[in-house]
């Protein structure tokens, strides 16, 4: 399978996040995607290319025109505002009640944020501008007919909501895919049945709040994702079993929140059940919100996984049998995220015999 990736990624590198009360090195590191860009390649998974430039027109079909201007021009008008040069920290947020869009640009900060730790700096937006292409250059491999492709995306995406910044994320890559693939006029190969579904099932460790949003009132994508229960983990505000989707979604948003200390065993027996819920969809493409944030030594999350597991998950997911495109999204146990990530990926292509393809 072919790895996109684009070392734009760079110029996003915000250096201080708040964390538990502290000021500590930012979690979303470069060095993240370095490590999973080492061990993919050490891996033989296939040619790492660079993403085509598909234009804005995938990344507004997601997220809203004054909300990607916004991006666009927040590091200039909060610096010409009086911000400091470490970057956009937004101070106070419009919640219950609250819902005035300020015009002073760094107050928009928080209007287009729910968390503080989407740090906007100079190059925050070329960076999240290729990342959301990797994610359509692997969505468009699949659409041609390739069995599966890999975004090593960064900065994440599948917190970031349609108008809102949060969890290290500001496009969101995911749903950017799978909005592309719904429309997309070509088709992998074979699925005559159901077109235009795209399944997004979501292995991170965090709910992807932004992609459940994005996706809640939609038929044509279905949302799934395994999480940390969000009564004790973030992203806190959503993510619960009870929701389902709305309107024409309702029924095609499936959360599984689980306990802490998940282990493997029981991580596959609610793999195999969401996997279940994929095939009955009976979707044209998934698409993997890829995390191993769940491994056990991860500092975010609070599951047991082994390495072991991740080879498994990967299996897993190719028994599906459809075109795949994994995204990826956290990760932050550095010493193992490579060679989890790569595992995954490995373990996906032993099922299907096309391993070096
Ligand atoms: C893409 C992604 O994985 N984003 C994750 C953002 C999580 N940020 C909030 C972290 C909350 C801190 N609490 C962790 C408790 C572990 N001791
Ligand atoms: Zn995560």
């Amino acid at each position: 399978m072919h790895i996109v990736y684009s070392a734009a990624h760079e110029k996003h590198r915000p250096e201080l996040e708040f964390y538990e009360g502290e000021l500590k090195h930012y979690h979303d590191a470069p060095e993240r995607t370095h490590i999973v860009l080492e061990a993919v390649r050490a891996a033989n998974l296939g040619p790492v290319v660079l993403p085509h430039d598909f234009g804005i027109e995938p990344i507004l079909a997601v997220h809203t025109p004054d909300y990607v201007a916004y991006l666009q021009g927040a590091y200039r008008n909060w610096v010409d505002t009086g911000g400091i040069p470490a970057g956009v920290y937004p101070d106070s947020f419009p919640v219950r009640r609250m819902s005035r869009r300020p015009t002073r640009p760094s107050a928009l900060a928080g209007y287009y944020s729910f968390d503080i730790t989407a740090i906007i700096v100079e190059g925050t937006w070329d960076a999240a501008y290729q990342s959301a292409q990797c994610a359509v250059t692997a969505a468009a491999q699949v659409a041609s007919g390739q069995r599966a492709a890999f975004a090593l995306c960064r900065p994440p995406g599948h917190h970031a909501h349609a108008d809102l910044s949060g969890g290290y994320c500001f496009l969101n890559n995911a749903a950017i895919a799978a909005d592309w693939l719904c429309r997309s006029p070509e088709r992998g190969a074979g699925n005559m049945a159901v077109v235009n579904r795209v399944a997004v099932l979501d292995i991170d460790f965090h709910h992807g709040n932004g992609t459940q949003d994005i996706f809640y009132e939609r038929a044509d994508v279905l949302y799934l994702s395994i999480h940390g229960d969000p009564d004790r983990q973030y992203p806190y505000y959503l993510g619960g079993a009870d929701e389902s989707g709305a309107g024409e979604g309702v029924g095609y948003t499936v959360n599984y929140p689980l306990e802490a200390c998940v282990d493997d065993q029981r991580y596959m027996q609610v793999l195999g059940e969401a996997c279940q819920r994929v095939r009955q969809y009976m979707p044209a493409y998934l698409v993997i919100s890829l995390g191993v944030d769940t491994f056990v030594d991860d500092p975010l999350g609070d599951f047991a996984l082994t390495e072991a597991v991740y080879a498994r998950i990967g299996a897993c997911l190719a028994q599906l049998n459809l075109p795949t495109v994994f995204i990826m999204e956290g990760g932050y146990a550095v010493s193992q995220l490579g060679k989890n990530v790569a595992s995954v990926l490995t373990g996906f292509n032993d099922i299907n015999g096309n391993q070096g393809q």
